[in-house]
């Protein structure tokens, strides 16, 4: 008897992982090419050809630009050297990208920034937080942007058992933030078994000095966080179930599910348009290219904007599409002004007017 159980159990296992496989496989190897979008002007950015995964603006038009992060299987292109913040004007005729000073004391040599956020407190002081993987590990680092001397004074590193393979965050107060969590597992093998069975262990995380706590869970993998300009909701991307989820914020910071919008594309950071309070989100369209990268048939470049995102039926419009020729791993893009800046997971950055 024991013996039938052991067998019906094994059979039952072997059969949703089988499932499980066939719906990855669905999912991760179905490639989509696109159809080319450019706006009229475009240029690409000089000094950030090894990645510009996330990109922030201040409504100054300052905008932060995180460079040369090292991820477990991502490809080798990016040189084996420290990652930065780039900060380029928006406002001017020809922006320029320029590599920010860090204060002494903070470990440059190890900096590997992924997900960023701005704060501005009641003094209008502007603070950068950033995710970093030192060594393969996840903290938030906090910073003062010092724009006269164009410098970053490190103020704090915040880790926490909780934060662990951070991949975004998104500042709602002093020294308070949502974190997103991609993995369950930090292993690059482990990893690859958590995506292939789906397991949905990943979740969003609210930090404070005073309480850090799971406010949303259930996730494929959550990666891009940012807040709506009416500080009520909480939009969060779901990489590998390709949507966006929509989350209702409270008083107490938990979050409730409000809905999902559902994309055809892996969804990574997500912004803001300021002028229309639209979400723009960088996506890959094809992430079996991202994923077993070939530069003679590299990965492609989507941009999405999803105009009326609480409405039934949200609109959704391709910003920018690429087949790779130009821009290869879309991770984000952030707007200012009808100007357009355009990040890569590991390739180059895009700066478009419109
Ligand atoms: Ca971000
Ligand atoms: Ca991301």
């Amino acid at each position: 008897m024991g013996k039938l159980v052991a067998l019906t159990l094994l059979g039952a296992s072997l059969a949703l992982i089988g499932q499980r496989l066939v719906t990855f496989r669905q999912r991760i190897f179905t490639s989509r090419d696109v159809d080319p979008v450019e706006p009229q002007k475009c240029q690409l950015v000089e000094g950030l050809e090894a990645g510009s995964e996330d990109i922030d603006i201040l409504p100054s038009g300052l905008a932060f630009i995180s460079t040369g992060l090292k991820y477990p299987g991502l490809p080798k292109s990016v040189p084996d050297e420290p990652g930065y913040i780039f900060l380029m004007d928006m406002n001017e005729k020809n922006p320029q990208a320029q590599a920010l000073d860090i204060s002494d004391g903070f470990d440059k040599a190890s900096f590997n920034p992924h997900g960023i956020s701005t704060f501005i407190d009641k003094d209008h002081a502007v603070y950068l937080y950033v995710v970093n993987h030192p060594h393969m590990k996840s903290t938030v680092e906090i910073f003062k942007f010092e724009e006269k001397q164009r410098s970053l004074i490190h103020l704090k590193t915040i880790t926490h058992e909780l934060l662990e393979s951070v991949n975004d965050i998104v500042v709602v107060g002093p020294e308070q933030f949502y974190a997103t969590r991609d993995h369950y597992f930090s292993k690059f093998f482990l990893r690859l078994i958590e995506m292939i069975l789906d397991f949905q262990w990943t979740y969003v995380l609210f930090y404070s000095p005073k309480e850090v706590k799971v406010v949303a869970k259930g996730f494929s993998s959550a990666n891009g966080i940012t807040i709506s300009p009416d500080k009520k909701y909480i939009y969060v991307a779901d990489v590998t179930a390709q949507n966006i989820h929509v989350m209702k914020k409270h008083d107490n910071w938990d979050l409730t599910p409000l809905k999902v919008i559902q994309l055809a594309t892996f969804v990574d950071n997500l912004t803001i348009d300021p002028a229309t309070e639209d979400i723009l989100a960088g996506c890959h369209p094809n992430a079996k290219k991202l994923l077993n990268y070939n530069p003679e048939n590299p990965p492609g470049s989507e941009v999405l904007r999803i105009e009326n995102v609480l409405s039934e039926h949200p609109r959704i419009s391709t910003v920018y599409a690429n087949d790779g020729s130009v821009l290869q791993g879309s991770t984000v893009a952030s707007v200012y002004k009808k100007k357009l800046l355009i990040g890569t997971i590991f390739h180059k950055t895009l700066y478009c007017e419109f």
